[in-house]
C-alpha cells in the first residue's frame, strides 16, 4: 500500500509538498515517499505493547526470572546480529565452523532484523554507497529516517539499481544462510515471538500476557532501537578519529548498547577487522569477547585485524585529531 505524501529533496532534506505547484513534474518526480502502512501499524503496535510491558514491570507484575530471561535472550540474539550477520556474513572478518554458524543463524533469526541474506545485502550496500541515495538508511535524510523511518517506506530506486552491483555469491553458496532464507517466515515468528513468550509460562509459570509483553515485545523493541542507533546516532554524534571526511562516528554509548558496534568511524574505515573497533576492550565490545572465546575452542578462525602502523598512518592522514596517535595532537 503506498501514499505519496511527501516529496523528498536529498540535498536539503525538506518537505517539498508546498513546492509541488511551482516545479515541472519531471523534477518533482525524482523521489516520493511511499509509506508502507503495514509496517507503520506494526511499529505502532510494537511500541504500544512495549510501553505496556514497561508498565507491567513497574507495577511489579513481572517475575524476576522473566526479566533475567528477557535480558539473556536479548544478548544472545544481539550476538547473532553482531558476530553473525555483521562481522561473519556481511564482512567475512573471520571464518566460523558450522556449529558456530548454526548457533549464530538461530540467534539472528531470534533477533528478527530480516533474514541474513537481506540483512547482509542492505549492509553491504550501506558500506559501498554510504550516505548517498543508494544507501538504504542514508543518514543524510535525518535521524528518524536512518533510525527506523527507512523500514516504513519503499526504498529509493538507487538502492535497487546500485545495490544490484553488490556481490552476494558467497552467501548464495552458504547452505545455512539459504536454508534460513527459505524457512524464515516459519522460523522467525517462532523464534522471535512464540518461543520467548512461551518458555517463561512453561518453565516458571509466568502469566502468558506478561510474558508476551515483556519477554517478546519489550525485549524485541529494545534490541531494535539499540541496533538502529548504529545507523542513526553513530552517523551523527561522536568523534571521527580515523576519517573526519565520512559521516560515521565513534560513539561509546552506542558501542555499549550495540555490543561493540558503535566504533563506527573505525568500522567504516577498516570494515574487515573482526573487532569492528581498534581495541579489543570487552566491556564496550561483547561481540569480540564471543568471537575470541569461540576462537579459543577452534570454532572461529582466520580472525582479520589491522596493523597499528596502518592505523597510525590513516589517523594522521585523515583523522580529526581526537585519536591518541594523532600527529595533530603531538603537534599541540
Ligand atoms: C531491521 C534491520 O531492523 C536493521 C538493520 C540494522 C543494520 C545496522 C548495521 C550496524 C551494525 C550492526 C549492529 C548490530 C547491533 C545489535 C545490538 C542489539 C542489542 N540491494 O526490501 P524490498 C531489491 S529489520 C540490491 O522489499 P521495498 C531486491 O530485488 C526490522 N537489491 O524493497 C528485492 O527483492 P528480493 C524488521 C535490493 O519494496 C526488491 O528490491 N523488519 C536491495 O522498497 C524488493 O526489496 C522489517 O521491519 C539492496 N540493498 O520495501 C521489514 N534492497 O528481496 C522491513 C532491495 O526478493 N522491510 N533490493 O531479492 C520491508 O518491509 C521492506 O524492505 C521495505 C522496503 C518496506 C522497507
Ligand atoms: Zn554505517
Ligand atoms: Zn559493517
Amino acid at each position: 500500500m503506498t501514499a505519496s505524501a511527501f516529496l523528498y529533496d536529498p540535498t536539503h532534506q525538506k518537505n517539498l509538498g508546498e513546492l509541488s505547484q511551482l516545479e515541472p513534474p519531471r523534477q518533482r518526480r525524482d523521489y516520493e515517499w511511499q509509506i508502507v502502512w503495514r509496517n507503520v501499524l506494526a511499529f505502532v503496535y510494537l511500541h504500544m505493547a512495549t510501553l505496556y510491558g514497561v508498565y507491567l514491570i513497574l507495577i511489579g507484575k513481572t517475575k524476576i526470572l522473566t526479566l533475567v530471561f528477557a535480558v539473556t535472550i536479548s544478548a544472545m540474539s544481539a550476538m547473532g546480529v553482531t558476530a553473525g550477520a555483521h562481522r561473519l556474513w556481511a564482512h567475512r572478518a573471520y571464518k566460523a565452523r558450522w556449529p558456530l554458524r548454526i548457533f549464530l543463524a538461530v540467534m539472528q533469526t531470534m533477533a528478527f532484523q530480516n533474514h541474513i541474506y537481506e540483512w547482509v545485502r542492505d549492509h553491504r550496500v550501506h558500506h559501498k554507497f554510504t550516505e548517498t541515495d543508494a544507501d538504504p538508511h542514508n543518514a543524510k535524510r535525518g535521524f528518524f529516517f536512518s533510525h527506523m523511518g527507512w523500514l516504513m517506506v519503499r526504498k529509493h530506486k538507487a538502492v535497487f539499481e546500485k545495490g544490484a552491483s553488490v556481490d552476494m555469491s558467497d552467501l548464495e553458496k552458504d547452505p545455512i544462510v539459504m536454508f534460513q532464507k527459505k524457512t524464515y517466515l516459519v522460523l522467525m515468528p517462532l523464534l522471535c515471538f512464540v518461543v520467548p513468550a512461551w518458555l517463561p509460562v512453561a518453565l516458571w509459570n509466568e502469566n502468558p500476557w506478561v510474558s508476551w509483553y515483556v519477554a517478546s515485545m519489550l525485549r524485541y523493541t529494545i534490541s531494535l532501537h539499540f541496533t538502529w542507533l548504529v545507523n542513526s546516532a553513530a552517523h551523527i554524534w561522536g568523534n571521527r578519529p580515523y576519517d573526519q571526511y565520512i559521516g560515521a562516528t565513534d560513539n561509546k554509548a552506542v558501542a555499549i548498547c550495540a555490543f561493540g558496534e558503535g566504533w563506527h568511524n573505525y568500522h567504516h574505515v577498516f570494515p574487515w577487522d573482526y573487532k569492528a573497533a581498534e581495541l579489543g576492550n570487552y566491556s564496550t565490545n561483547l561481540s569480540t569477547a564471543l568471537i575470541d572465546f569461540a576462537a579459543k575452542y577452534g570454532l572461529a578462525y582466520d580472525l582479520k585485524t589491522v596493523s597499528i602502523e596502518m592505523i597510525r598512518k590513516r589517523v594522521s592522514r585523515t583523522g580529526d585529531g581526537s585519536h591518541p596517535l594523532s600527529s595533530k595532537k603531538e603537534a599541540l
